[in-house]
């Protein structure tokens, strides 16, 4: 018997593509698919993973993008499905991930009928998939819109979308469209080649860099190849590198010249590097907030980015180049002198250093009950080798970009630029599926969990038994508010903190994963941190580690600027109501300290 069109469509993708598994959620809009993927998971169709909500199966393929480099594929059925996968597709696209989204739709002879759960899908993912949203009218158009589907996710590293109505997905296949004009005849694969800048332009960026005295170097998740020759061009240039977030894992924290975090989440080494640069390179970032990186005109700028699109959006670069950070990196090595003159090398690594005594030192002040940073602290001493973290957005996003000190070998992502609530556990569970055997932690805010991590964790309980190792691990900050916004509120707004829209409900998360079947943890002294963690990761199942911490704690930006901090104390002048514990912390967290100028 021949395949019909979701048979055909599923193994495509599974030979042609290497698709190993798709995220999904069922319904009538893709019924033919559901069928299809009765057959032997890797032999006749991808392995389907079931998520609770389409928008985290979107999570799902976007962190399988992110930890693999490959294409994310998920699948939803038509109307209500297809609109749940929307937030997690624009966390992809903003974050430049590689996802194709297979989308049901009603059958063709009711479309325009008004029909139930019609909707027009088209113009419904025409933003989020604009590159590519097409609809397979007929059988013979299968094979092109899949390769295409794929191969623009790919080149673009973007979001596409084909959508398929459900009677279609039932017709017979058509694997080769007949020979006749208008038939489209395409193939499967996709390599990206080698991207290099001209001879010319790499010249002149490598005069601008050894014109230098004090170059800055800025990395973000465009260089997570590229470490060995980031490395080599920060020691010939004696130049500290700053990370953006999504860049994280491109050097290990445990490099004295690596300043760490740049930004409102970031580190005071890379604030202080970037106001005294006078030279700036940038290499496969687009991290947003200018005002972190030196002053128009303070420093020159070289840019390195594969996508052109990104060149000098952030800082008006003198030459900005369009190549892969590798290869643009190893071209540009011969070219460069060693700076001789290593003070400006030797002053950042002994800031990095003061930093992480402090970084230190923060953690262990005492707070009520627990100071969140204990928790990363401890967690960064006993990290595996390996590890993946997956972080929510929320105040965990500060304490993961700060505190976190990864070493090599190990990757972490969060939602950079859509900077969205929920991903943290769904990223992890697809962190999980792509590499089974290495420890995967997801840093999450009670807020998050209520909104998506205490679903997706019973998707853990499904399907945790068939890893090759079970080391899965949620930490959940139980601080009853949504604490990120509360110090936003202060902090920029000068706005007391409302009750009415900060507190949320305290609920019992280890008990919940406990009755999942999971093991819960739950903390609530500092004496406990580092025993929590051992347990955990001595576990023979899943663990979700609940630590209740201390709203007042502020995530501080590394500096505050003199209307933030006005701002803040018009806050506490206006009656918020936590304004005596808030003081009594920032008063231990010497706020002080962080003030410009010092
Ligand atoms: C979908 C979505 N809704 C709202 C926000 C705004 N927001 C950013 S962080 C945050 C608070 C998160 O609270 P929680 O998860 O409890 O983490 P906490 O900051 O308390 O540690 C909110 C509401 C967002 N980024 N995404
Ligand atoms: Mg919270």
């Amino acid at each position: 018997m021949s395949d019909n069109v979701s048979q055909y469509i599923l193994r495509r993708l599974l030979n042609d593509w290497g698709v190993d598994r798709i995220f999904g959620y069922a319904g009538d809009g893709i019924i033919g698919f559901l069928g299809a993927l009765d057959g032997e998971p890797g032999v006749d169709c991808p392995e389907f993973v079931q998520a609770r909500h389409e928008e985290m199966a979107a999570f799902m393929a976007c962190a399988h993008a992110k930890f693999t480099g490959e294409v994310g594929v998920c699948m939803a059925t038509s109307g209500p499905g297809a609109i749940h996968l929307l937030n997690g597709l624009y966390d992809a696209k903003l974050d430049h991930q590689p996802v194709l989204a297979i989308v049901g739709q009603q059958a063709r002879a009711g479309l325009g009928g008004n029909f139930q759960q019609e909707v027009d899908l088209g113009a419904l993912f025409k933003d989020v998939a604009h590159e590519f949203v097409e609809v397979c009218m007929d059988p013979a158009q299968a094979r092109h819109l899949v390769d295409r589907g794929m191969r623009i996710a790919a080149a673009e590293r973007t979001v596409t979308c084909l959508i398929v109505p459900n009677d279609v997905q039932q017709l017979d296949a058509v694997p080769e469209p007949p020979r006749t004009h208008g038939t489209v005849h395409s193939g499967p694969g996709f390599t990206p080649g080698r991207r290099l800048p001209t001879e010319t332009d790499l010249r002149r960026a490598a005069d601008v860099l050894n014109a230098g005295e004090r170059v800055a170097i800025l990395v973000g998740q465009g260089a997570l190849h590229a470490a060995e020759e980031v490395t080599e061009v920060a020691e010939l240039l004696g130049a500290g590198v700053a990370k953006a977030l999504l860049g994280k894992a491109v050097l290990p924290d445990d490099l004295p010249w690596v300043t760490g975090s740049i930004g409102l989440l970031g580190t005071k080494p890379s604030w202080d590097m970037m106001m005294g640069a006078d030279t700036l390179l940038m290499v496969g970032s687009s991290f947003p907030y200018s005002e972190f990186l030196p002053e128009e005109e303070q420093a020159r700028g070289v840019q390195i980015d594969i996508d052109g699109k990104m060149l000098s959006i952030r800082y008006p670069m003198e030459v900005a180049m369009v190549g892969d950070s590798a290869d643009t990196l190893r071209a540009l090595i011969p070219l460069l002198q060693r700076k001789t003159d290593r003070a400006w090398r030797e002053k950042i690594e002994h800031e990095v250093s003061e930093w992480w005594t402090l970084m230190e030192a923060r953690s262990q002040e005492p707070a009520e009950p627990l100071n969140p940073q204990l928790m990363f602290s401890e967690l960064s001493k006993q990290l595996p080798d390996r590890a993946i973290i997956s972080s929510d957005s929320g105040s965990a996003a500060n304490w993961y970009a700060r505190d976190v000190k990864l070493r090599a070998g190990m990757m972490g992502s969060l939602s950079g630029t859509l900077a969205t609530m929920g991903p943290g556990v769904p990223y992890a569970i697809g962190a999980k599926f792509a590499h089974p055997d290495r420890p995967v932690f997801a840093l999450v805010g009670d807020g998050a969990m209520q909104m998506n991590g205490l679903a997706e964790l019973i998707t853990v309980a499904k399907y945790w038994r068939r890893w090759a190792d079970p080391r899965f691990y949620v930490m959940v900050l139980n601080n009853r508010d949504l604490n990120q916004v509360t110090w936003e509120l202060r902090a920029m707004a000068g706005e007391p903190r409302v009750p009415t829209t900060q507190d949320i409900p305290d609920v019992r998360y280890a008990d919940w994963a406990e009755m999942i079947g999971l093991k819960g943890i739950r903390v609530e002294r500092p004496e406990q941190v580092a025993g929590a963690w051992r347990d955990a990761l001595a576990a023979d199942r899943p663990v979700l580690i609940e630590a209740v911490t201390d709203p007042e704690v502020p995530p501080l930006p590394p500096h505050i600027t003199v209307e933030q901090a006005k701002n803040f104390m018009y806050s506490l002048l206006g009656g918020d109501p936590d304004a005596k514990e808030m003081i009594a912390q920032s008063a231990r967290q010497k706020l002080e300290e962080f003030l410009p100028g010092r």
